[in-house]
């Protein structure tokens, strides 16, 4: 049965972690995944997350299969986050939302149901993108394009070539949107970028499919929201897979959610009962724990309050890491000049290194990037950015 089963390729990023685990180099580095660390270079456990779960101890509900779609207030809660608490589509019945397991579950029900609905459609993901867009979207039967979007020259947007190339797509495509933080590069368009982006898919007739994973790690949950309101606002209907794995270090649990904008509470109706035929024959229906975590903090103003402070205290330190960085590569003697790192927008920095140049800083120093030259800043910390800094500076 399985003579000829070929053996597949690791994943790029997850490969990387095993690699990093099996060195034995006590000054080893991992700046290879997209996870947040404490500057004592530990996973968070945040303090609302543990005063949520200290209260939902204290219940021991039973724990009885959810609906197919999830928690009520879990899926209330991620709306307000992504639309605003008073916004006129959700009062008017325009957003259907399921908890998903995770941003990952999210695109993949997305998908399936997108190939229901437009079969023949093309996806166009960002050039580059996440790796694991191309990945979902074909196995949910898709062809994957790339879209023009990040040029090496500017470290920025190659605006002109994204709207050439979204121009350029048939009526129907599903074009993959990074809402805020984009991974790998760091960088986002503008607002009014984002309004041209918008206008072009109405224009156009294209399904925007924004996938949310980062919210509130560039600026703040509303300002990271912008994109999302603005597609509202333009009268789109549109897809959005949010995931909360980044912003309550709860990625072990799989949280995350699609939310599915219509034109009206009827077809809200008839897209909801679809979507929940995909659950069905994916997994049925989701995980309570992660969910029923993140809708007590969402939802009690106590714990919510915290947990902003806390995603803000994860922000200020991604910041400040940039900062550093930028200052002991100058420092160590770094004849390039690192201020772009600083612009960059989430966990990620695009850091221009070449490939052999991450392969050098594997080989003799034990610092773990991926191999497109993308470091997760999130990762450095006052006891290793010294290293770092003087490692990359002397693979240049
Ligand atoms: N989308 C993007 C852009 C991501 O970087 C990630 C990373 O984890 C995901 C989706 C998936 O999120 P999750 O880990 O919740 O499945
Ligand atoms: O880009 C990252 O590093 C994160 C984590 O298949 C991740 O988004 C990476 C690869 C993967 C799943 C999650």
């Amino acid at each position: 049965l399985f003579s000829n089963v070929e053996l597949a390729p690791r994943d790029p990023i997850l490969g990387l972690n095993e690699a990093y685990n099996a060195d034995s180099r006590t000054t080893k580095v991992n700046l290879g995944v997209g996870v947040y660390f404490t500057d004592d270079g530990k996973i968070p456990l945040l303090r609302a997350v543990q005063a949520a779960e200290k209260q939902m101890m204290e219940k021991s509900a039973a724990r009885g299969y959810l609906a197919i779609e999830g928690i009520a207030a879990y899926n209330q809660g991620v709306q307000n986050l992504l639309f605003g608490k008073d916004s006129a589509i959700l009062t008017a019945g325009r957003v259907v939302t399921a908890q998903a397991v995770g941003g990952t579950g999210a695109l993949k029900i997305g998908a399936d149901f997108l190939k229901r609905l437009v079969p023949n459609a093309t996806v166009a993901i960002s050039d580059p993108s996440w790796e694991n867009h191309r990945g979902i979207f074909e196995s949910a039967g898709f062809p994957v394009q790339n879209y023009t979007y990040y040029d090496p020259e500017t470290r920025g947007v190659n605006f002109a070539g994204m709207v050439k190339s979204l121009e350029a797509l048939p009526a129907k495509s599903v074009v993959l949107l990074h809402a805020c933080c984009h991974n790998p590069t760091g960088a986002d368009l503008t607002t009014a970028q984002w309004q041209q982006v918008a206008a072009l898919c109405k224009a156009k007739d294209l399904i925007p499919f924004l996938d949310m994973a980062y919210q509130g790690f560039a600026d703040s949950i509303d300002e990271d929201g912008a994109a999302v309101r603005l597609f509202a606002d333009a009268g789109l209907c549109f897809f959005v897979s949010s995931s909360f794995s980044k912003s309550f270090s709860l990625y072990g649990e799989r949280v995350g959610a699609l939310s599915i904008v219509t034109e009206s509470k009827d077809e809200s109706t008839r897209v909801m009962s679809q979507l929940k035929r995909v659950i069905r024959t994916n997994y049925s229906n989701p995980a309570i724990h992660g969910g029923t975590v993140v809708a007590t903090v969402l939802n009690d103003p106590e714990l919510r309050a915290m947990w902003e402070q806390e995603l803000a205290e994860m922000r200020d330190r991604i910041k400040l890491m940039r900062n550093t960085l930028v200052s002991k590569l100058a420092e160590a003697g770094a004849k390039r000049d690192f201020g772009f790192v600083n612009d960059q927008r989430g966990m990620f920095s695009y850091s221009g290194l070449t490939a052999d140049q991450v392969e050098r800083l594997r080989a003799e120093f034990g610092i773990y990037a991926v191999s497109t030259g993308r470091i997760c800043v999130a990762a450095l910390n006052s006891k290793n950015i010294d290293g770092v800094a003087k490692a990359v500076a002397s693979v240049l």
